[in-house]
């Protein structure tokens, strides 16, 4: 097999280790397909339609419009629509199904689950004024779930979980008519609009794409993180591991790897069971090492401190360590490919989603009703391959990281203003004073084309340097993990004046808040730091931008966009295919900001990325009057109060 041609951009020795393994045994990975490949120029800009039989159509300076007469613009529009409508759905199907999961729990159908956190059910029942008082926590958790189901298919009123944005941006998306009825609505009405012959206005496709995607961010999203927490409990920070290092030479290795919690919490469980270990022992293996690929593993490392072996572009190399006795993949991130890999080797890859078959893998059709039954079934089957692992086929890497995660908005309230004075008072007034200059998302996958880690690391380095305080979700999570960002230590990396926050406070200077479906915890905290006072009274005002440099699944469009639409800046390291069409281009990296306040823009090389978030940044703090870094003062209480902030 070949070298990857972005090689030297891989910057994860565990990685580099095990594509050499991969190399010597002739086994593929997504390296050398993504060096087979021919990146095809006309998709990369958006420009071929295949939306109907006229063609395929491409369109280039020789046929500038398709049979139709669809030109540039509408067809990368329509094209861009699908990928929004596709990343919609896959967040919003998630939290579906634990909705599904919170209503069997509310109606006495499964004993796999409970609830958890009482606390998070009725904060999330009063933001859908549900009544709370003097009632059974199972018939508000009935009555959510009847409300949350809602929120999928057609209201004559926009969706009720909107509410949660700050009223001036409910404002400025009720009068541009991009607030969702819900999601299985907008996701519909986007896919008819961009049928063959229907909506073919380029701005007025992306209209109905901002409104999908706001159907995501601030519904399918936050329904999934709010539902997940009520079932599993809200993070807590919390210390785990990562990288192939985590995966263990004389344990029998489950992996789970996907996006939804309800299946891996279960084995999570059976895994800790002192009769699965015994009947582990009795195997002759040491225990079970439970670990986790993607943003499966992001869920039960948040509730459970699960470790993590890996990221996206991690999860052929995980098999390839040859100690893995059974994978568990459940929706989305999984790559087909793991059937050839596992086939090399002893592991078994288990299919459990009903919606997620895959040649090569065995399937079982997981069910909320019987999921602890399922789960000892998967585990005690895990523990019997474990005779069938060759040892001369092990090939783990001395690589394992320590890390801090478990970073929910209520976890930073509390770590901010303490248990009993939990707010984030001491946040805004650092951002005032100047010691944090602002807050950056980093989000989203990893991605060939880019090298492994090479693009994310740098990014958030150079922002935390800048005294950017950098918030984490996804891959982009684990890839700073592993490189050593989340934790307190990291704090000498930060410039004087976040360093200076971060350790009186005995924190990261970057947080993980979680999975990419829990970007939705990113919006909640900028409502929160809105909330606290002094910074504006709409994210738009904030200095703070969100940045996916390997972005790669249907889902960043998705994600990209509803922040855009929520006021925010959102840099890619490569662009949205639309760059063929020269006028959506320019409305989504420029005309949006004057509808929205918020934009996309694209940056390749790390001192791009870095320097728009800086000038972003320092954009928004010249805005608000605090663009000057002031000297630190103590006030007395009089002083305090005379504060207008
Ligand atoms: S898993 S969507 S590669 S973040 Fe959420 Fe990672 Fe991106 Fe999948």
């Amino acid at each position: 097999m070949s070298d990857s041609r972005n090689c030297a951009r891989d910057i994860d020795p565990a990685t580099l280790q095990m594509k050499a393994v991969a190399k010597a045994r002739g086994i593929e990975t997504v390296w050398d397909r993504s060096d087979a490949n021919t990146l095809c120029k006309f998709g990369a800009e958006g420009l071929c339609c295949k939306n109907c039989n006229l063609g395929p159509c491409r369109i280039s300076v020789r046929a500038p419009r398709g049979m139709c007469g669809a030109d540039a613009d509408t067809i990368a529009a329509r094209n861009l629509s699908r990928s929004v409508a596709a990343g919609t759905s896959a967040h919003s199907d998630h939290g579906r199904h634990l909705v599904h999961t919170l209503r069997m729990v509310a109606e006495g159908k499964t004993d796999s689950y409970r609830i958890t956190d009482e606390r998070k059910l009725m904060e999330t029942a009063r933001i859908y004024k549900i009544e709370t008082d003097g009632r059974p926590a199972l018939d508000i958790a009935q009555e959510l779930a009847d409300v949350l189901e809602a929120e999928f298919a057609y209201s004559a009123i926009p969706m009720k979980t909107l509410s949660q944005a700050p009223v001036k941006r409910q404002a400025l998306w009720q009068k541009n008519g991009v607030q969702p009825h819900g999601v299985d609505h907008a996701v519909v009405e986007l896919m008819h609009r961009t049928h063959m012959g229907v909506d073919h206005a380029f701005d007025h496709v992306e209209q109905a794409s901002i409104t999908a995607s706001l159907a995501d961010g601030w519904g399918g999203s936050m329904i999934a993180t709010a539902v997940s927490d009520i079932l599993f409990g809200t993070p807590r920070p919390l210390l785990s591991s990562v990288n192939l290092g985590v995966i263990s030479a004389d344990q029998v290795n489950i992996v789970v790897h996907g996006h939804e919690p309800t299946l891996s919490e279960c084995v999570a469980a059976v895994c800790e069971d002192p009769r699965t270990i015994a009947y582990a022992k009795s195997k002759g293996a040491a225990g079970i090492r439970l670990s986790g690929i993607c943003c499966t593993a992001n869920e039960i490392l948040m509730r459970r401190g699960v470790p993590v072996a890996g990221s996206f572009l991690q999860q052929e190399l995980a098999i390839m360590t040859g100690a893995v006795e059974m994978m568990l993949v459940d929706v989305q991130c999984v790559m087909p490919s793991l059937a050839s890999v596992a086939a090399c080797f002893h592991t078994k890859v288990v299919a459990t989603s009903k919606l997620a078959h895959t040649s090569g893998f065995e399937t079982i059709e997981f069910d909320e009703e019987h999921a602890m039954e399922q789960a000892r079934s998967l585990v005690t089957s895990a523990i019997d391959n474990f005779a069938n692992r060759k040892k001369d086929s092990v090939t783990i890497p001395d690589a394992r990281v320590e890390f801090v995660a478990g970073f929910s908005v209520r976890a930073i309230h509390e770590m901010l203003g303490g248990r009993f004075r939990s707010g984030l008072r001491p946040l805004n007034d650092a951002i005032i004073d100047g010691r944090i200059r602002g807050i950056a998302g980093v989000v989203g996958c990893n991605n060939p084309k880019k090298g492994l880690d090479g693009t994310i690391v740098p990014l958030v380095k150079g922002l935390i340097a800048s005294d950017v305080l950098v918030l984490l979700t996804g891959c982009a999570a684990i890839t700073c993990a592993k490189a050593g960002l989340l934790s307190p230590e990291a704090a000498a990396m930060a410039g004087p004046g976040l360093r200076e926050v971060c350790e009186a406070v005995g924190m990261p200077p970057v947080l993980h808040l979680g999975s990419c479906v829990d970007n939705s915890r990113i919006l909640s905290a900028a409502c929160d730091v809105l909330a606290e006072g002094g910074l504006g009274d709409d994210i738009s005002d904030l200095p703070a931008a969100g940045a996916a440099p390997e972005w790669m699944s249907e889902k960043a469009v998705a994600i990209g966009h509803y922040f855009v639409a929520s006021g925010m800046l959102v840099l890619l390291g490569s662009p949205l295919h639309v760059t063929g069409g020269e006028k959506l281009n320019t409305l989504l990296t420029k005309d949006l900001e004057t509808t929205f306040g918020g934009k996309f823009a694209w940056g390749s090389d790390t001192p791009t990325q870095v320097k728009i978030i800086l000038d972003h940044i320092d954009k928004k703090r010249e805005a608000l009057g605090i663009n000057t870094k002031r000297q630190r003062q103590l006030l007395d209480m009089k002083e305090r109060r005379a504060l207008d902030v």
